[in-house]
């Protein structure tokens, strides 16, 4: 590893992880990429997992975090990152595997694969990149493309009309019974990194105590695509993305109360099974009632 090396009056106050390479990063100033790479490797590399980690890069900007992750890495094809960590996981149970996705990747092309590798129930943890639109291929517009935001494919800003509604992954995801995990999150500000590093370990650790299926989205800057400076593109995510996305945990099955989504999932469906009881129960007391009120009338 390059760098300065502290002499015997020296403290070295922050070290480069040993989960990122040498490699220097290729992302564009401001681009939010390399700090969710330092999260993930620097997770990683606590919990002492690095020999042991598969990473699966997607097709989008970060398809070259095979060049920067300090592990084990392999390139899915667009979309198909959740189907190859699936595979990867099943293999190599007792491996932690990662998938790195924007939501090009993971919100459009990857939908099916995503949702599917969520209900499974698989034991991977997926970091989401949300930064509104497809960075790589020259800023089109996704999934999540805000209300009224200008890509090279929404000249006019996107029209709710003719384009839908924006994507809301976590929260979707929260609602299958698989999903042990998930969390939104950015890294804005020095705070928001530390939440960010802190959701990102737990994710890991869940998989690595196989809690269930993970994910943490993580809303993120694109100032290339966005016409903007990194501080623009900033204060432009905060103001756009942050009341329609809002940050926060929308699931933790170890939070509810339960060691993981085998035991979250029975005791919903306990819980469901009493109310479609009682639920039954009072329409056949209202049956009863009508039926005895029609009696007493005749
Ligand atoms: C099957 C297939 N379809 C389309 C593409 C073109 N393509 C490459 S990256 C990309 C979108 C990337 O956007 P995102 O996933 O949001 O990542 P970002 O670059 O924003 O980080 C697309 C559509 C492709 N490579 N393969
Ligand atoms: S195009 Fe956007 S997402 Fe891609 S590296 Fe540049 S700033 Fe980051
Ligand atoms: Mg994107």
């Amino acid at each position: 590893m390059t760098g300065h090396t502290p002499s015997a009056n020296e403290k070295a106050i922050f070290t480069r992880t040993k989960g990122l390479t040498d490699t220097a990063f290729t992302y564009c100033a401001g681009c939010m990429h390399g700090i969710v790479h330092r999260l993930v490797a620097e997770s990683l590399e606590e919990l002492d997992v690095l020999g042991k980690t598969i990473g699966i890069a997607p097709v989008g900007c970060s398809v070259t975090a095979t060049n920067f992750f300090n592990c084990d890495m392999l390139q899915a094809s667009h979309g198909r990152a959740a189907a190859a960590a699936t595979g990867v996981k099943r293999v190599n149970p007792d491996n932690i595997v990662f998938s790195y996705q924007g939501d090009g990747d993971l919100a459009a092309i990857g939908t099916a694969e995503s949702v599917h590798a969520a209900a499974r129930g698989e034991h991977i943890t997926v970091i989401f990149i949300n930064n509104a639109i497809y960075g790589m291929t020259g800023g089109q517009m996704a999934p999540t493309t805000m209300p009224g935001q200008i890509t090279q494919t929404s000249p006019y800003g996107r029209i709710i009309a003719q384009d839908g509604y924006p994507l809301r992954v976590v929260e979707m995801l929260a609602t299958l019974d698989g999903v042990a995990y998930a969390e939104r999150v950015t890294v804005d500000t020095p705070k928001n990194i530390r939440t960010a590093k802190r959701a990102i370990r737990k994710a890991f650790e869940y998989q690595r105590d196989k809690v269930g299926y993970t994910i943490i989205e993580v809303l993120c800057t694109c100032p290339t695509n966005w016409g903007l400076n990194p501080l623009e593109s900033a204060d432009w995510m905060r103001e756009n993305m942050f009341p329609y996305y809002p940050l926060g945990v929308y699931r933790d099955v170890k939070a509810e109360g339960y060691a993981n989504i085998v035991d979250a999932a029975a005791a919903l469906l306990e819980e469901q099974t009493a109310a479609e009881a009682e639920r039954q129960a009072a329409e056949a007391a209202k049956e009863a009632a009508k039926v005895a009120a029609k009696g007493g009338g005749e």
